[in-house]
């Protein structure tokens, strides 16, 4: 078996350890009846190696695993982790952007890690402000500063044999740490154009960059806008706070949004319940809109823009079909009972 780590058409990169140095990867192509039953072959995939020639360099895939995960931006199988990373400064560090990217980063499921970068350029007792308030979130970041090679070590550590994607604001030293982490970051990358005789070209393909000490780091950064995608519940269990208090206790309603609802073990005076708040109004107001809208997609019609580009459009003749204005939209969420906030 091994691991995808790049690919491009029907060539792909394949590493046959899990991770590790000085490891040239396979250059492999997909096997014909794997081809025809449709599956596409992702970065990240475990294979199957039908043939595999160490001399030559070359195999050819004839299986793909059941993946763990499966992330589209950047599009990545088995991605165990995400990496948060936000500077202390320069870009000044946020309370509510950092929780934004948290929470979006906690609702897929995969391990969630964070990293505060630039720590050379604060007061140290800022630095441990941070982490204290972190900690009450129920994270426990890493401090670190590429240039000064500070806090690397646990960090190296933390990402032992996992699939780690960062995301973060742009400017915070995303790329600084995937090469600081990665000593081969920037090379060795895009063998597959070189040796399928391609050439390198415009569209830049995402790969894994194995780590030293085994596992992969994705040489893109995922996400730089936290959107949240997400229901109600699925919010609730975006935040370790909640997840905790509800391993102690249970709401008096099963259904419970963790509001106004009597019996709730959730509510109470806790830093991020304001945030969960203000983020339960967006994601009912969104629930609502996908629930008034179901035959959205019926109604809308895609007809191609300036510069090929597809732009989506009501179907005027089906009325009650018309997606909403965003004026309506807003006007619908006002109109919702009434404000949610945190309880006073
Ligand atoms: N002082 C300091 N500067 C850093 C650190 N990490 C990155 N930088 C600088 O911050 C800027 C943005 O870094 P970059 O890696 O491109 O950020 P990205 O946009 O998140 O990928 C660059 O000028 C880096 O040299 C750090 O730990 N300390
Ligand atoms: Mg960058
Ligand atoms: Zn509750």
């Amino acid at each position: 078996m091994g691991t995808v780590v790049a690919a491009q058409a029907n060539f792909y990169e394949v590493y046959l350890a899990h991770g590790a140095v000085d490891q040239t990867p396979l250059l492999c192509t997909g096997r014909a009846r794997l081809l025809k039953t449709g599956r596409r072959v992702m970065v990240g995939d475990r294979v199957w190696l039908g043939e595999a020639d160490l001399g030559t360099g070359r195999g050819v895939i004839a299986g793909i695993a059941a993946r763990q995960s499966e992330m589209a931006h950047p599009p990545v199988a088995n991605a165990t982790c995400l990496v948060v990373v936000v500077s202390l400064a320069e870009p000044p560090l946020e309370a509510m952007l950092l929780s934004r990217f948290l929470v979006h980063a906690e609702a897929m499921g995969l391990g969630v890690q964070v990293a505060l970068t630039k720590v050379d350029l604060v007061e140290s007792t800022i630095a441990a402000a941070w982490e204290t308030r972190l900690a009450q979130w129920g994270y426990q970041p890493f401090l670190v500063s590429t240039p000064m090679s500070l806090g690397l070590e646990p960090l190296r550590a933390a990402l032992v044999g996992e699939t780690a994607v960062l995301c973060g604001p742009s400017g915070v030293g995303k790329s600084s740490l995937i090469n600081a982490l990665v000593p081969t970051a920037g090379r060795g990358v895009g063998a597959v154009s070189a040796r399928s005789g391609r050439g390198c070209h415009t569209t830049r393909h995402v790969s894994l960059l194995p780590l030293p000490a085994g596992g992969f780091l994705v040489d893109t950064p995922g996400f730089n806008q936290p959107l949240l995608r997400m229901s109600a519940r699925g919010l609730g269990d975006a935040f370790p706070e909640i997840r905790q208090r509800l391993r102690y206790g249970t709401c008096e309603f099963r259904n419970c949004q963790h509001h106004r609802e009597p019996g709730c073990q959730v509510r109470g005076d806790w830093e991020r319940y304001a945030h969960y708040c203000t983020w339960l109004q967006e994601c009912l107001a969104q629930e609502a809109h996908t629930a008034n809208s179901a035959g959205r997609d019926a109604g809308v019609k895609y007809k191609s823009g300036p510069a090929g580009r597809l732009r989506a459009e009501p179907r005027l003749t089906a009325e009650k079909y018309r997606r909403l204005s965003r004026r309506r939209l807003h006007q619908e969420i006002a109109q919702l009972d009434e404000p949610l906030s945190p309880e006073d």
